[in-house]
């Protein structure tokens, strides 16, 4: 394959910058700094909000991948490149964006505020661009690793094909390294043959609160080699190492490489003079060297000592330039933290901002003119009409706006056979093996992952029909060797599914980086995930974060709660519903029953591809036409399913989030609500107070997240003047009498379905489970948490008007 088609072709002019190209590339360099130190500066100073609150944490950790970002975004990146920024490096990106005539005026002078740029750069919230959200520190930086998984698992498909292969860049602060998704990222990257994948340490030893331990560089430069990453160390800029050709260059070379972080920070600071005084008691008297630094003066000395390799172009410009493979590189940068500014190298400078006076002699600095500081070529060396040409011919300012990908056609019911008893679980893995048989473009564009728990969360069959995913095939030796196993276990480049080491973050930055691919890739796939419901407060931040860029996904969460019996408390989970229920860009179900597991999966696969703009639906007030990503709670527990025909009716009232299975009648004194597995106790429930209690009605909820989030939204809609607006759950209770009483049950946090008291005004009892499980059968657990069916009996009896239940006497 020739070089451009495997994307490895260099930018057109990579090889040969000019001087006068360096030199536009210089002034740059120093707009960058002034418009992010500038945005910042009128946030706090300039512009009036009353609050008292102030911006910190930007100035000096934008100054100090400025250079850096100088050189990517101005000459390196080509238009397919995509790059996750620090998050604290945002005023740079943005001030970069507006250089190049994507990003406004307006929204950077609102920078932080109301409609502004934002504070960390946001796919979503950002009008300029930004290809991966960060802010979170850690998961922006895997998730560049596992976008590039994705493109090779897109272009191994056979799609896209057409357009060049990108890097996945992620320009990370040193301390972010800190995170341990990061390592667990790099350990998966290693198993699945990572390329085109560029990580830029921002190496100025510094984190929020301090200067970082000596010599980390070197347990990173290990441990990025161990994985197979070529490691890149950027130390010394062109001018140190010109120096350090001079008579006495080695000996001064020395004593930088022997200088402590913390001292060398203090110098950076305190300038020109401390740094004579200091070289002078140290190494003075040396001749050579002593000659060497004497022919500087304080300013040269202390622009020598600062002259680190991220902060000169010439060394990073010729670094980027070099690369001509597709093996993942670790550049480790040295910079400085605030360079340029006047608190370069503080320790505690990442919360610092310029003052009114520091501004004023940094604008003189810069040649600014008072009433100019916006203005794109104010104070620059160079004519507008050269740097404008410049600007116009940057490669990655040529790439093309975000387009709309057509949606893969979901049919409007899927097959399953039901049997008379069956999990959720089990339905699951019967519903993806149907699926697995088709040619559909459904079936293909499927993309299957889980955690190491691929066969107990049911997905085996599906496994078997479309194998894993590798770029090189890799043979299953148990079946080559004829010995009996019920999965077969063959990877090869059409696979479908993504094996995943036990790390439950990488699973939800996987699934953030297949819910792009759409966007990233132009080629949209269906992802699924599986894992163990307790197991998603592991990955929770990056579940979140995976939301917050809008990655379209589907999770299937199984098994869940104490149904999990035997397994005990350590697999049990409790608050996952309430999670389901918060957490934004995430639509949650917990069906019961396999029919309603069919309908939600086909409403899913639709789901995760709307991308409209219209408002709530006047049916249920769920922004339906925005899609979502998607939350199933599933259960292993088999239980006893309806023979019923799925009416549209039923259909639009399970995706809606509840429905009658009992609709109460006209003299109903108790309703029981439930959701999931509880289902069988419900329904006895129902027929043991059946004689003692008139009408009972029981409400399947087949989604707590849904329904509530409907009501809110309904009356939020009235208190603005919509007077006829109606959520699902007020027509659902309009038919129960406001004196009857509500049991609502799940296995979860009771706070989950507790609300449903507020939407009439009926009073209620939330039964639920709110303390660690234990081991023991279904029935023990269910009777010691009190979620079985005499705690629901006896709940009613308890809020419920009426004479006793006799049952519950029967029960003594
Ligand atoms: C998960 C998470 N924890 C804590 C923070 C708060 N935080 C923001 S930046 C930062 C330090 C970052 O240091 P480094 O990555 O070296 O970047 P620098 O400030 O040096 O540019 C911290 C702790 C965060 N953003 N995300
Ligand atoms: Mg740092």
């Amino acid at each position: 394959m020739p070089p451009s088609e495997l994307g490895l072709e260099r930018n057109d002019d990579m090889d040969s910058i000019t001087p006068e190209a360096l030199r536009i590339l210089g002034e740059l360099e120093r707009k960058v700094l002034w418009l992010a130190s500038w945005t910042i500066h009128h946030a706090n100073h300039l512009r009036e909000t009353g609050d008292g609150l102030k911006v910190g944490g930007h100035q000096a950790s934008s100054a100090s991948l400025a250079t850096i970002m100088t050189a990517l975004y101005f000459h390196a990146l080509r238009p397919q490149d995509r790059v996750a920024v620090k998050p604290h490096a945002s005023p740079n990106f943005h001030a970069i964006q507006y250089l190049l005539g994507r990003q406004t005026r307006e929204k950077l002078e609102a920078f932080r505020g109301y409609k502004g740029a934002q504070s960390y750069p946001s796919r979503t919230k950002d009008a300029d661009d930004v290809d991966f959200s960060t802010g979170s520190v850690g998961l922006g930086v895997a998730q560049t690793l596992f976008s590039s998984l994705v493109q090779d698992y897109v272009r191994a498909h056979g799609w896209g094909l057409g357009r060049p292969e990108g890097r996945m860049i992620a320009l990370v602060g040193d301390a972010e390294l800190d995170e341990g998704n990061i390592f667990e990222a790099i350990l998966e990257g290693w198993k699945q043959g990572l390329r085109n994948c560029w990580w830029i340490i921002d190496y100025n030893r510094q984190s929020l609160d301090a200067v970082i331990r000596e010599g980390l560089w070197a347990r990173y430069e290990a441990l990025f080699r161990a994985f197979g990453w070529d490691v890149v160390i950027l130390k010394y800029g062109s001018l140190l190492q010109q120096a350090f050709r001079e008579p006495g260059g080695e000996r001064l070379r020395d004593w930088i490489d022997n200088c402590p972080n913390q001292l060398y920070s203090a110098l950076v600071f305190q300038g020109g003079a401390a740094w004579r005084k200091r070289l002078n008691d140290e190494i003075g008297d040396q001749g050579d060297v002593t000659r060497l630094i004497e022919r500087r003066s304080d300013d040269e000395l202390a622009r020598l000592m600062t002259n680190l390799a991220g902060h000169d172009l010439p060394s990073l410009l010729d670094a980027f330039g070099q690369v001509d493979h597709d093996r993942p590189i670790c550049f480790i940068c040295y910079t400085i933290k605030g360079f340029g500014l006047p608190f370069a190298g503080h320790k505690d400078n990442h919360a610092g901002l310029m003052t009114p006076a520091q501004m004023e002699s940094f604008r003189q600095a810069m040649r600014i003119r008072p009433g100019h500081e916006w203005d794109k070529f104010e104070g620059l060396s160079v004519a507008p009409e050269e740097i404008q040409k410049f600007l116009d011919r940057v490669p990655f300012a040529r790439r093309a706006a975000r387009r709309a990908v057509p949606a893969i056609e979901v049919p409007a019911a899927l097959d399953v056979a039901i049997q008379p008893t069956m999990s959720t679980q089990t339905g699951f893995g019967a519903i993806l093996n149907e699926l697995g048989k088709q040619e559909t473009g459904l079936a293909q564009r499927i993309v299957t992952t889980s955690p190491d728990v691929t066969v107990s969360t049911n997905l085996g069959a599906w496994v078997n029909r479309r194998s894993l995913f590798a770029r090189q095939a890799m043979a299953d030796t148990f079946k080559s060797e004829r010995i009996p196993s019920t999965f077969s276990w063959e990877f090869s480049p059409k696979g479908q599914h993504i094996e995943l080491g036990i790390a439950e973050s990488n699973l939800f930055i996987l699934l953030s980086a297949l819910g792009l691919s759409h966007a990233i890739n132009g080629e949209r796939l269906l992802p699924i995930g599986t894992l163990y419901d307790p197991f998603i407060a592991r990955g929770l931040d990056a579940l979140n974060y995976a939301c917050y860029q809008d990655a379209r996904f589907i999770l299937v969460a199984t098994p869940s709660g104490i149904t999990l019996a035997p397994e005990g408390g350590a697999h049990q989970s409790i608050a996952q519903p309430l999670i389901g229920l918060a957490q934004d860009g995430l639509a949650a179900f917990e069906p019961a029953f396999v029919d309603e597991l069919a309908v939600i999966l086909a409403f899913a696969f639709a789901y995760i591809q709307k991308d409209g703009d219209a408002g709530a639906s006047e049916r249920n007030w769920l922004r339906d036409e925005t899609g979502g990503s998607i939350y199933l709670r599933l259960s292993t527990r088999p239980i006893e399913q309806p023979r019923r025909a799925m009416t549209p009716e039923l259909r639009q009232e399970i995706i809606d989030g509840a429905y009658w299975l009992r609709p109460p009648g006209p003299n109903c004194q108790v309703v029981v609500a439930y959701t999931g597995a509880v289902a069988p106790e419900a329904i006895q429930a129902v027929g043991l107070m059946a004689e003692d209690r008139r009408d009972v009605g029981l409400l399947a909820v087949t989604s707590a997240d849904r329904l509530n989030a409907g009501w809110t939204a309904a009356q939020r809609a009235r208190e603005r003047g919509l007077v006829h607006a109606r959520a699902h759950i007020e027509r659902l209770l309009d038919a129960v009498p406001s004196h009857c009483g509500l049991v609502t049950v799940l296995d979860g946090h009771p706070a989950t379905l507790a609300w449903l008291g507020a939407v009439r005004g009926h009073r209620v009892r939330s039964l639920g489970v709110e303390h660690f499980g234990q081991t023991g059968s279904i029935a023990e657990l269910y009777r010691h948490y009190g979620i079985d069916a005499n705690a629901i009996v006896a709940a009613a009896q308890a809020i419920a008007p009426g004479k006793p239940i006799r049952y519950l006497r029967a029960l003594g």
